[in-house]
């Protein structure tokens, strides 16, 4: 990058923003709408933990702070590598100095303008994307050099051949079918190659040793967020989900180290809590994993419903959630470079996106996690339009209703529209599963009873 191509990162935003080409008027539009959204759904909630103040101002100065961090990045020479899912191996871009950013769009504001392009019945995450870049109403977005794109679903592989005519794009090839030898050769062949492309762009060798800190520093951040989750198993539960997911959403978006840092301080916080007893929600309230498609900034309107109708979110069987954390890179006994990039190759395997067939490990994963978390039901949760994740439902509920779980299916977009039918329909459900958490305990007592007037006579 030239002098003459740096960006100032030391004036006020709105500057910052006219130089990285932002629609300022209609942006001005679009950041209007996050206070008042972000008062009623996050700083309305009673005993917070303390340290959640951090992802809050980041929220808070979204399209400042951090944008002008990853500018300054580039004036520095570091180029901004931005993606748009789980699949996506960061480890490359943290070892050759780069960013990493995840952009996928979680708003309805930049929707319709995308629709001039799109069809409409296309699932929102991709129109909002795509919606993000046409208009220049993203700061992250304007900062990267290479996108990285993945053969994931059918909109998303059409809608990147669409993007790489504003910014260079990348898809990664990503097979189908996880559990034969041909569509595993062909991944680690293409995640080989991913690295050569990073190295390209940046100009910089990614030796084993960078490579190794890189997976080192991802591996941290997964068990950062895995420390924040487990706290969850507890009763009363020690941070609300809409506290979780905001934190999920932050890591696709901070400063790596930074982000383990602070994680690792909430988890200790929550980890407190969990000790003394102290919940965001009256012990025995109705628990709920919500599993599905995922939810990015500012996507929280699920969340919310499930929240404000009395019950508590306890996991996210999502890729903004315990997909994306589950499992680490294990490097131990890792002898070349060869060998590290197959154990990339291979967690990333293991991440069960809708798009794999067959699935069962998903499957089983909405299960076990449902037994781990506690969970008293499960809210299937669905982007609009996307079939992988819809059609992948029948076999989840089946396996769900197999084992006495309730589960109810919500299939939504990104607009408001839906909201007075969702919160009938999330109430409804959260009034059955306190019912027969009632019904569960009234019986406990009865056989307690019966139990005690045996032993007793
Ligand atoms: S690994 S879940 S992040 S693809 S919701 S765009 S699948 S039509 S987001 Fe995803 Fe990667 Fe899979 Fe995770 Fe398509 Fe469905 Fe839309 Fe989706």
């Amino acid at each position: 990058m030239t002098d003459v191509q740096k960006v100032r990162t030391d004036v006020d935003n709105e500057t910052f923003w006219r130089q990285v080409g932002l629609d300022i008027e209609r942006h001005d539009e679009l950041m209007s709408v996050l206070p008042p959204v972000f008062q009623s759904v996050f700083l309305s909630q009673q005993n917070r933990p303390e340290k959640i103040a951090y992802y809050d101002s980041f929220i808070q100065d979204l399209h400042g702070k951090r944008p002008k961090e990853v500018f300054e990045r580039k004036n520095n020479g570091d180029k901004v590598i931005g993606a748009f899912c789980a699949f996506f191996p960061e480890e490359f871009v943290h070892a050759a100095g780069a960013v990493p950013l995840i952009l996928c769009g979680g708003a309805e504001f930049p929707i319709a303008d995308a629709e001039k392009i799109l069809p409409r019945n296309t699932c929102p995450l991709i129109k909002s994307s795509f919606g993000f870049k046409i208009s220049n109403l993203c700061p992250y977005f304007q900062s990267a050099d290479l996108l990285v794109g993945e053969t994931t679903c059918g909109g998303k592989k059409k809608m990147y051949e669409l993007l790489g005519e504003y910014v260079p794009t990348y898809v990664l090839h990503l097979p189908h079918k996880k559990n034969d030898d041909i569509s595993r050769n062909l991944w680690v062949e293409e995640v080989k190659k991913f690295k050569g492309i990073v190295e390209d762009l940046t100009g910089r060798k990614i030796t084993d040793e960078k490579l190794r800190a890189a997976i080192d520093l991802a591996n941290r951040k997964r068990l950062a967020l895995a420390r924040v989750y487990n706290t969850r198993k507890a009763d009363p539960v020690p941070i609300s989900g809409k506290d979780v997911l905001l934190v999920m959403q932050l890591a696709l978006f901070d400063d790596a180290e930074r982000f383990v840092k602070k994680t690792n301080e909430l988890a200790e916080e929550l980890e407190a809590r969990v000790k003394r007893g102290e919940g965001v929600a009256p012990k025995g309230a109705p628990r709920v994993l919500i599993s599905g498609t995922p939810m990015t900034i500012p996507n929280w309107k699920v969340h919310d419903t499930i929240e404000k109708s009395g019950a508590v979110v306890v996991t996210e069987e999502s890729c903004t959630g315990t997909r994306y954390f589950t499992d680490l890179v294990d490097t131990k006994d890792a002898s070349s470079s060869d060998d590290l990039i197959l154990r990339m190759a291979e967690k990333y395997l293991h991440i069960n996106c809708a798009c794999f067939t067959p699935n069962e490990e998903r499957i089983e994963d909405v299960v076990r996690l449902a037994r781990e978390y506690n969970a008293d039901g499960v809210v299937y949760y669905v982007l609009q339009f996307c079939h992988e994740f819809n059609t992948e439902y029948a076999k989840i509920e089946r396996a769900l209703r197999t084992e006495g779980i309730p589960v109810i299916k919500i299939e939504t977009d990104y607009s408001d529209s839906d909201r007075g039918q969702l919160k009938t329909r999330i109430e409804t459900f959260v009034e059955m599963l306190k019912a027969s958490k009632a019904r569960g305990a009234a019986s406990l007592a009865e056989e307690g009873g019966i139990k005690a007037s045996v032993s007793g006579s």
